[in-house]
C-alpha cells in the first residue's frame, strides 16, 4: 500500500540516496567524458565531493581521540585487555589471509610478462630502507608533540602537475595586414613524481596517546569523573555533526565519483600486463571482501553476514568515494552503530584502531604489486623473499596512514626488502587511483566486521560490566 511504501522510502532515505549516487556519479561521469575538461575544469566540477573530502577530515580528530578515550574509559582494564587482545588477533589473523590470497593469486595469474617495454618511461623514486622505515612505524607511535601529531604531514610522491604557459604569438608571419600580436594561454597536465605534502592526523600516535589516556581516566575514580564527562559529551556532540553531514554525504560522493571519471585516463589504452594486473588486483579483493571475511563473520557468529554488510553500505560507498578509512571513519560509526547496532563500547574502542592499523585491502595489495613487479623484472621470487614480502607488505599496511594512495608511497619498503626495483612503482601508478578506491572499502569492510566479531567475543564481559554498573549504562 501506498503507507509501506512511505513508511519503506524514509526507513531507507539513506539507503537509497546513496545508491542513487553512486549510479548518478557514474553515469555524469561517462557522459561529460567526451567534453574533454582540463584539470581546472575537474577541479571545478567536482568542488561539492572537495567538501565532503573536508567535512568528514574535518570530524576525524576529535572524533578519534573522544571515541577512543571513552571506549577506553567505559571499560575496566581487565576487560579491555581481553578485548584487545581479541581484536589484534583478527586484525593479524585477516591481514595475513589477505596478503596469502594476494600472493596465490598472482602466482596463478602471473600478470607480468616480464617486459617493461609497453609500461612507457619511468621516474626515479626515493629509496628508503626497511629499517628506517621500520624505526619511524614504531616512532609515529610516541608523537613528541601532540598538538604537531594533529597536523601531521605525509609526504605524497606522485600527483598532477599543472603547467600553465603564456606565449605570445607574433601573428604578423600569418597575418601580413595588420601585424598585431596575440597571447595565448596554454595550459598541459602531466603526472610527475611531486615531493608535495598532504595535511592529516598522526593516527597511529593519537590512537596510542588516546588509549593509554582513557583507560588512565578509566580507573581514577570520581577524580577522574569530570575528564570522563568532558570526552563522553564531545563524543556524543561529534556523532550529532556526523549525522548532518550524512544528508550531504549523497552529493558529495557523487561529485567525487563523476569527478574521477571525467579525469581519468583512457582505459581502453591500457597495456596488457596492466590490465591484467587490475583484474588480479580486483579477484583478489573480491576473494577477500566476499568470500573470506562473510564465512569468518559466519562461522563466528551463526549470524547472516550479508544483512550485516547491507547496514554497511554508506560506509562502503563513502570508502569507494573517499579512497580513505581514515574519511570514512565518521560514516562506518554511523552504520555500526544504527543499522547494526554494534555496542558503542566496542566500536568506540575498535574502530578507530581499525582505521589506523588494520587494512586488509592494503596488505593483499603490497604483497601482489611486488610479486608483480618480479615478474615484469623477469625475477622469479624464492620462498625465502615470498615470506619477506608477506612480513613487510603486513608492516606496510599497518604503517600507511588512511589517506589517498598512502599504500603506494609504504610500498617502496616492500620493494626494496627483496632487491626489487622501485622506479617499478610508477609502472603501477596509472591504475592506482582506482585500485585505492577498491583496497580502502576493502579495509573499511575488514574494520567493520572485526567490530561485530569482538563484540560477539565479548558479550559476556559487556554484559557483567552492565550488571556490575547497574544495568545499561552506555546502551542506548
Ligand atoms: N587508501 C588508504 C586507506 O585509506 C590505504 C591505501 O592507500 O592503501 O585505506
Amino acid at each position: 500500500s501506498k503507507e509501506d511504501v512511505q513508511a519503506f522510502l524514509k526507513k531507507n532515505a539513506f539507503v537509497l540516496f546513496t545508491v542513487a549516487a553512486v549510479v548518478v556519479g557514474i553515469v555524469l561521469g561517462f557522459a561529460l567524458r567526451p567534453y574533454k575538461m582540463t584539470y581546472r575544469e575537474v577541479k571545478y566540477f567536482s568542488f561539492p565531493g572537495e567538501l565532503l573530502m573536508r567535512m568528514l577530515q574535518m570530524l576525524v580528530l576529535p572524533l578519534l581521540i573522544s571515541s577512543l578515550i571513552t571506549g577506553m574509559a567505559a571499560l575496566d582494564s581487565k576487560a579491555s585487555g581481553k578485548m584487545g587482545m581479541r581484536a589484534v588477533i583478527y586484525y593479524m589473523t585477516t591481514t595475513f589471509i589477505a596478503v596469502f590470497i594476494g600472493i596465490i593469486i598472482v602466482l596463478i595469474i602471473h600478470p607480468g610478462k616480464g617486459s617493461k617495454d609497453e609500461f612507457g618511461k619511468q621516474q626515479t623514486i626515493e629509496q628508503v630502507s626497511p629499517a628506517d622505515a621500520f624505526l619511524d612505524l614504531i616512532r609515529n607511535m610516541f608523537p613528541p608533540n601532540l598538538v604537531q601529531a594533529c597536523t601531521q604531514q605525509f609526504k605524497t610522491k606522485y600527483g598532477k602537475r599543472v603547467v600553465h604557459m603564456t606565449v605570445t604569438v607574433n601573428d604578423t608571419l600569418f597575418n601580413s595586414t595588420n601585424g598585431t600580436q596575440e597571447v595565448m594561454e596554454i595550459t598541459r597536465e602531466e603526472v610527475i613524481p611531486v615531493p608535495g605534502q598532504v595535511y592529516g592526523v598522526n593516527a597511529l600516535g593519537l590512537v596510542v596517546f588516546s588509549m593509554c589516556f582513557g583507560l588512565i581516566i578509566g580507573n581514577m575514580k570520581e577524580q577522574g569523573q569530570l575528564l570522563r564527562d568532558f570526552f563522553d559529551s564531545l563524543n556524543e556532540a561529534i556523532m550529532r555533526l556526523v549525522a548532518i553531514i550524512m544528508w550531504y554525504a549523497p552529493i558529495g560522493i557523487l561529485f567525487l565519483i563523476a569527478g574521477k571519471i571525467v579525469e581519468m585516463d583512457d582505459l581502453t589504452q591500457m597495456g596488457g600486463q596492466l590490465g591484467m594486473y587490475t583484474i588480479t588486483v580486483i579477484i583478489g579483493l573480491m576473494i577477500h571482501a566476499i568470500l573470506i571475511l562473510p564465512t569468518l563473520y559466519f562461522v563466528i557468529t551463526r549470524q547472516n553476514p550479508f544483512i550485516f554488510i547491507a547496514g554497511l553500505l554508506q560506509a562502503l560507498v563513502t570508502a569507494l568515494g573517499t579512497s580513505s578509512s581514515s574519511a570514512t571513519l565518521p560514516v562506518t560509526f554511523k552504520c555500526l552503530e544504527e543499522n547494526n547496532r554494534i555496542d558503542k563500547r566496542i566500536t568506540r574502542f575498535v574502530l578507530p584502531v581499525g582505521a589506523t592499523i588494520n587494512m586488509d585491502g592494503t596488505a593483499l595489495y603490497e604483497a601482489l604489486a611486488a610479486i608483480f613487479i618480479a615478474q615484469v623484472n623477469n625475477m622469479e621470487m624464492n620462498f625465502g623473499q615470498i615470506i619477506t614480502i608477506s612480513i613487510t607488505a603486513t608492516a606496510a599496511s599497518i604503517g600507511a596512514a588512511g589517506i589517498p594512495q598512502a599504500g603506494l608511497v609504504t610500498m617502496v619498503i616492500v620493494l626494496t626488502s627483496v632487491g626489487l626495483p622501485t622506479d617499478d612503482i610508477t609502472l603501477i601508478i596509472a591504475v592506482d587511483w582506482f585500485l585505492d578506491r577498491l583496497r580502502t572499502t576493502t579495509n573499511v569492510l575488514g574494520d567493520s566486521i572485526g567490530a561485530g566479531i569482538v563484540e560477539f567475543l565479548s558479550r559476556h564481559e559487556l554484559r557483567s560490566r552492565d550488571v556490575e554498573m547497574g544495568n545499561s549504562v552506555l546502551e542506548e
